[in-house]
């Protein structure tokens, strides 16, 4: 059983409720950050008092620096930090996109993302112990139309935990990115399409997409190996995704 704390932001929804979830199975303190306060008391309500619901906008960058401060004691020594939060907004092609939905984007997956772990970084490199799991994406390393703003913020996801690594050798702090594909049974899609239903069912419609579950399971596995061993990159997709050619344009 796990004596671990972790700081689970995105924690209302898909990923992030799940790892919650596998956290608590495995008797960690989880705290559970994300906008709808309602939402975390009932996932708290249902794991009991080791999992503490905290409502936070990553993109508040007072509230993120005043962290860990305002944890109850309890929960304040952060082991584990699970930068899950983040969403895509459209998929129209860059001369068409929202500049409102860059940046939301920017704000929530580079700058919350970022701030989060500088505030919670200190805590670790004085405690001598740390791990920090991002959720990065493979629309950080494949591009493809419409996903400008967002692949490139999880562009950003994957080069700033390399780059974290370069600054904490000799600390012990652990760093890794986990870069999901195909996801189903989240609101990804009904968020990146604003509501719409019927268009973000279309995403998955005669696949198999991975589940929160796997990707639960995948945070899980890296944040369990020996102390001594750091997964770097974790990049995961359902058996049906796989590569395209490149496309070429023909008169
Ligand atoms: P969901 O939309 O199901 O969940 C997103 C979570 O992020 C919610 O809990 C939401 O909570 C929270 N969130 C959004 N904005 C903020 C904010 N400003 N402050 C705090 N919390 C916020 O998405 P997924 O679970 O599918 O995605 C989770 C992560 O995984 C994202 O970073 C996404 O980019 C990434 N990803 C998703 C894939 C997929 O196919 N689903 C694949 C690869 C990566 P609330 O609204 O309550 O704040
Ligand atoms: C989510 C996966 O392919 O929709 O990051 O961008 S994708």
């Amino acid at each position: 059983m796990s004596k671990k704390t972790v700081f689970v932001t995105g924690a209302s929804a898909g990923f992030g409720v799940e790892i919650v979830r596998r956290f608590a199975a495995d008797g960690a303190k989880v705290v559970a950050a994300a906008r709808s306060k309602d939402r975390l008391d009932k996932l708290a309500a249902e794991l009991g008092e080791n999992v503490l619901p905290f409502e936070l906008d990553v993109r508040d960058a007072d509230a993120v620096a005043a962290l860990p401060g305002t944890l109850p004691a309890e929960f304040a020594e952060v082991d584990l930090l699970v930068n899950n939060a983040g969403l895509a907004k459209g998929l129209e092609p860059a001369h068409r996109a929202k500049l409102d939905d860059w940046d939301q984007m920017i704000d929530t997956n580079i700058r919350g993302l970022a701030h989060l772990t500088r505030a919670l970084l200190p805590g670790m490199i004085e405690r001598g112990r740390g791990h920090v799991i991002n959720i990065g994406s493979v629309a950080g390393s494949y591009p493809y139309p419409g996903g400008n703003a967002y692949g490139a913020t999880k562009a950003f996801v994957h080069q700033f935990s390399l780059n974290l690594r370069a600054d904490l050798q000799g600390t012990g702090i652990r760093v890794t990115n986990v870069e999901p594909g195909l996801v189903g049974g989240t609101e990804f899609s009904v968020v990146r399409f604003e509501g719409d239903q019927s268009k973000a069912d279309n995403v998955y419609k005669g696949t198999t997409p991975l589940t929160a579950a796997d990707v639960a399971e995948s945070v899980f596995w890296a944040a369990s190996q020996p102390e001594h061993v750091n997964i770097n990159v974790i990049e995961l997709m359902p058996v049906v995704q796989s590569f395209s050619a490149l496309h070429i344009h023909r008169e």
